[in-house]
């Protein structure tokens, strides 16, 4: 009893002594360092749409775009207070910019993505060209590429962003530059990188240079469209050519001159639910985060669970077991960091274990 005392206290003292040299002892803290399976301090979180309203309409009063250079309410993910972020890699928040106003032109190393959720008229500029933003529409800032938002049309438009700014923050790769001018000049009209690129087909000296998509809009029309297709033939079947057993529907947007993701980073996905879908238990080693377009219906954790409406948006934490459903047929956007996951060769995935 006595000589346990006197080793802990004497493990304390050395410690102590350890820290002015920059060193601790791994074996306190090898458990953490290597769990067993997935540890992240990532909560699951909803943020809804009739919530944040409120507060993205006060944030339009107290500052305008130019001045706040981007007007975002930051996702916080509640387990990862002062990270500014929404999973351990991933960034994500609500921007919202009013009629009249634009957000001024900038580069840097973090790629961007774009879920339109509210509002339309207003655009997104990328080296040079132009792409107007409706509901639902998908819309790629790859990095270093300059790009400012204007908003010449009527009505306030929000949309979601996703950035990899945790992943660039920890590779010590940020790099940023603002443009001399708030909105940079027009180079090509709009539809040009859709024509060039977005019809299954490639300029004839087209080289696939740094993975990033050559085209910077998925128009919901065209995505929606490929996914109800696939739910009428599809029916209400399970299994080959039917709707897979978590996910209903479900397709990745894809950069069409490489095949991979549309980002590096980051992978994007829509699904349709039908109405009535009941998803079997899923989970998978990167974080998701979920934009809901149309529908309702609810995702079940072991422990709790969350309904969800249209312009919501939650996330699912990395290896958090969950199910997915639908009470009228819905349809989700979610994006990721999988491509690193696959790139390393970490990704896994498990399907249909019981959510108790
Ligand atoms: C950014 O450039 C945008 O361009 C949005 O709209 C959010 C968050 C952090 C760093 C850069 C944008 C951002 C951002």
């Amino acid at each position: 009893m006595h000589a346990k005392v006197d080793t802990a206290s004497l493990r304390r003292d050395y410690y102590q002594r350890l820290s002015t040299q920059a060193m601790k002892p791994l074996w306190e803290v090898l458990a953490n360092l290597v769990p067993p399976l997935p540890a992240t301090d990532a909560q699951a979180a909803i943020w809804r749409w009739e919530d944040a309203l409120p507060f993205l309409r006060e944030s339009g009063e107290l500052i305008t775009a130019q001045e706040a250079e981007r007007r975002v309410l930051i996702l916080e993910n509640p387990g990862l207070p002062g990270q500014n972020t929404c999973t351990p890699t991933i960034y994500a928040g609500l921007q919202l910019i009013l009629p009249g106003e634009v957000a001024p032109a900038h580069r840097h190393t973090q790629s961007a993505l774009r879920f339109v959720v509210d509002g339309e008229g207003a655009y997104t500029a990328v080296n040079g060209e132009r792409v107007t933003m409706h509901p639902g529409d998908f819309i790629i800032t790859p990095k270093w590429t300059w790009h400012d938002h204007g908003n010449p049309g009527d009505q306030a438009v929000t949309w979601l962003d996703g950035l990899d700014i945790a992943v660039v923050r920890m590779l010590g790769a940020q790099f940023r530059e603002n443009l001399h001018e708030a909105t940079q000049g027009v180079q090509r009209p709009e539809g040009d990188a859709a024509a060039r690129f977005g019809a299954n087909m490639l300029p004839l000296d087209y080289q696939p240079h740094d993975g990033v998509t050559p085209i910077f809009c998925y128009p919901y029309h065209a995505s929606r469209a490929a996914l109800m297709q696939l739910h009428e033939n599809a029916g209400s079947r399970v299994g080959e050519g039917g709707l897979h057993a978590c996910h209903g529907i479900k397709l990745q947007y894809v950069n069409p001159a490489s095949g991979g993701s549309p980002i590096p980073t980051i992978a994007a996905f829509l699904q349709v639910l039908p109405k009535g879908f009941a998803g079997a238990p899923y989970r998978s080693t990167d974080g998701m985060i979920y934009s809901v377009v149309e529908g309702e219906g609810r995702i079940e954790f072991d422990d709790h669970s969350f309904e969800f409406k249209p312009k919501d948006t939650f996330v699912v934490p990395s290896w958090m077991r969950h199910r997915l459903h639908a009470s009228e047929q819905s349809v989700l956007f979610s994006f990721s960091d999988r491509p690193i996951h696959k790139a390393l060769h970490l990704w896994r995935e498990s399907v249909g274990e019981s959510v108790s």
